[in-house]
C-alpha cells in the first residue's frame, strides 16, 4: 500500500518556472536573440546546464565549457534575487491541504527536485517542515528522466519504491518515476503525461483515497 509520497518541486508545489523563464530570457537577450515560452516548455525539469546548453543551440552559439559556467551563474544570480522574494501565498493551490492531509495519515513526505535552489524556495514558501527527506540538484549526479532522484529520497525514508507516489508535471519525471518502479500521478495536461497512472489538473483535485486507490 501507500507509504511515501514524492514530490517535485517546480510545477508541482510552486511555480518557479515563471522566474526560471524570465532569467533565461535576459541572458538570451544579453547574447542577441530571444526565445519563447513554448520553447521555455522543454526546459522543465531539466538541469541547469542541460537548459543553458539547449538555449544556446537556439541561438545558434556555441562557447567554451569554462565561458558556459560564466553564463548559467550569471542567470542563476538572478534566479536567486527573484525566488529570494518568494513568499507563502505562491505555495499553489491544494499543496499545504494535501500535505496536511498525508501528515495526518502518517504517510511520509518528500522532495524529488532537479533544482540546487529547492531549499531557499521550501524555507521563503514554509515548505520545509513537512519535509521527511529532501532530495535536490545539489545531491543527485544524473538528470531525470533517470530514476536517481526518487530512488534516494525512497532511501532516505527507508521506503521500498513500491510503497512510493511521485507527483510530477514534466514528462521527464515521470519517466523517471516509472523507472524507479514507483506510481506516478501527473499534474497539468493529460496528452503530454499519458504514460503517468493517473493526471489531474492540479493538487486541489486530488485527495488521499484517490492515491490509495493507485495500490
Ligand atoms: C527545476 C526546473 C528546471 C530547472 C531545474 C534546475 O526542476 O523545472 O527548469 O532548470 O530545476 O534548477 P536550478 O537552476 O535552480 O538548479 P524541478 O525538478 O523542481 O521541476
Ligand atoms: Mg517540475
Amino acid at each position: 500500500g501507500l507509504q511515501a509520497c514524492l514530490f517535485d518541486l517546480d510545477g508541482v508545489l510552486v511555480d518557479t518556472a515563471k522566474y526560471h523563464y524570465l532569467a533565461w530570457k535576459q541572458l538570451a537577450n544579453s547574447l542577441g536573440f530571444d526565445f519563447t515560452e513554448l520553447q521555455n516548455e522543454e526546459l522543465k525539469g531539466i538541469s541547469r546546464v542541460e537548459s543553458l546548453k539547449k538555449i544556446l543551440t537556439w541561438g545558434g552559439l556555441d562557447f567554451p565549457q569554462e565561458r558556459q559556467d560564466e553564463l548559467a551563474s550569471l542567470k542563476n544570480s538572478w534566479y536567486v534575487e527573484m525566488i529570494s522574494e518568494m513568499k507563502v501565498d505562491e505555495v499553489l493551490p491544494g499543496s499545504f491541504e494535501l500535505l496536511e492531509e498525508l501528515r495526518t495519515n502518517q504517510i511520509k513526505i518528500a522532495l524529488g527536485s532537479a533544482s540546487k535552489n529547492a531549499q531557499l524556495i521550501l524555507d521563503n514558501t514554509g515548505l520545509t517542515p513537512y519535509f521527511d527527506a529532501i532530495v535536490d540538484g545539489n545531491v543527485v549526479s544524473k538528470s531525470k528522466p533517470d530514476p536517481e532522484v526518487f530512488l534516494k529520497g525512497a532511501e532516505m525514508l527507508h521506503i521500498s519504491p513500491s510503497g512510493c507516489v511521485v507527483f510530477e508535471d514534466a514528462s521527464a519525471g515521470v519517466e523517471a518515476a516509472l523507472r524507479a518502479t514507483m506510481k506516478a500521478i501527473g499534474i497539468g495536461s493529460p496528452k503530454e503525461l499519458s504514460k503517468a497512472h493517473l493526471v489531474v489538473e492540479d493538487l486541489t483535485k486530488i485527495q488521499l483515497k484517490a492515491i490509495q486507490n493507485l495500490f
